[in-house]
């Protein structure tokens, strides 16, 4: 008897051993599953590429004088594109800076209406569950009160969190209102066209030539400054301080236009046309990405948006070939010649 139960003793041991190994490896693999995605992140992009990348970004390409033919503009870190969290941690957890004013109402409706809120909700039940378990635990409370009901408490339990939601409510209506705000009617429109997977700006007011964005490669995005997976070769170039239309739609399946840094989000759906305003900008690089899963590249097709002042926006227009309403008696007053010069150099692009 007693060499069986030292015998089912050991083996009920050997058995426990056994359980241990197997959660040690199945948590050796749930570790390794967990730093798995940042290993390849750092294949991605390796320390000294890193470094290379903040460096570029930091050295501004010189500026040339307005009259000279459009080069894209240097992006400013940190303004219209995600903060790394190694750089700001804090700041890569929330939004990024907003640059139009729904934007900034959003985003003060976060910071100072919604995120404190939380806080205190969370902070308030977290009290009330500490003092109960320290107060009503079997030790210090070992004859429970039978009491089922106290209006008091429950009329303040019912009216409090009513009272949080009108006062939410409030901002909250006011922000969505301002987000279906139609353009006014001298807003420049431009069609953003999802493909799969890139994107498409067509200019209707300005002659409705289309401009192919695609990313551009890690090489090239580096070695002109900009943060790689949101360079784009050819950018959505917009007038500053100038109201835009921005329609979004699809020739495939369904994409979505967004652009953090401008509070904008729409889908871009085949056979529908999308409209949402964006009021004035400052001049700047913002980018953006696809945000609705559209097949294997969805995370390859970014968004820049180029805010230029007005008439260097013309000018690009022109270089692009389309057409300025207003100028072209301008147009067809300047010498042909011109027109032609510059031809050269848009054919070498297009390739
Ligand atoms: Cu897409």
């Amino acid at each position: 008897m007693g060499s069986e139960t030292t015998l089912f003793g050991h083996m009920s041991m050997g058995h426990k051993i056994g359980q241990m190994k197997v959660t040690l490896l199945t948590l050796s693999a749930a570790l390794a599953a967990l730093f798995a995605p940042a290993a390849f992140a750092q294949d991605e992009a390796p320390a000294e590429t890193e470094n290379l990348q903040a460096s570029v970004m930091a050295e501004s390409v010189p500026e040339t004088p307005a009259a000279a033919a459009y080069t894209p503009m240097a992006p400013t870190e940190g303004k219209g594109m995600p903060t790394a969290f190694q750089d700001d941690a804090l700041k890569s957890m929330t939004f990024q800076d907003q640059y139009t004013e729904t934007g900034a109402y959003a985003l003060g409706m976060h910071d100072y209406v919604l995120m404190p809120t939380i806080t205190l909700i969370s902070l308030f039940v977290l009290g009330l569950l500490i003092f109960t378990v320290v107060r009503f635990n079997q030790r210090a409370n070992p004859t429970p009160s039978k009491t089922t009901h106290n209006t008091a408490i429950e009329v303040i339990w019912t009216i409090a969190p009513a009272a949080i939601l009108v006062l939410i409510a409030i901002p909250s209506m006011t922000l969505l209102a301002r987000q279906y705000e139609t353009p006014p009617e001298d807003a420049i429109t431009i069609k953003a066209i999802g493909y799969q997977w890139y994107w498409g700006y067509e200019y209707p007011d300005h002659g409705g030539f289309e401009v192919v964005s695609n990313m551009k490669k890690k090489v090239d995005a580096l070695a002109d400054g900009e943060p790689y997976q949101l360079a784009v070769d050819n950018r959505m170039v917009v007038p500053a301080d100038t109201p835009l239309r921005i329609q979004t739609t699809a020739a495939d399946v369904i994409h979505a236009f967004a652009v953090p840094s401008l509070w904008f989000k729409q889908d871009a759906v085949p056979g529908r046309l999308n409209e949402k305003l964006i009021e004035g900008i400052p001049e700047g690089v913002y980018y953006g990405q696809c945000s609705e899963l559209c097949g294997s590249k969805h995370g390859y097709m970014p968004i820049a948006v180029e805010a230029l002042p007005m008439d260097e926006f013309e000018a690009w227009i022109l270089e692009q070939g389309g057409e300025v309403p207003g100028a072209e008696v301008a147009e067809v007053e300047a010498p042909e010649s011109e027109a032609e010069e510059e031809e050269p150099t848009e054919v070498a692009l297009a390739d």
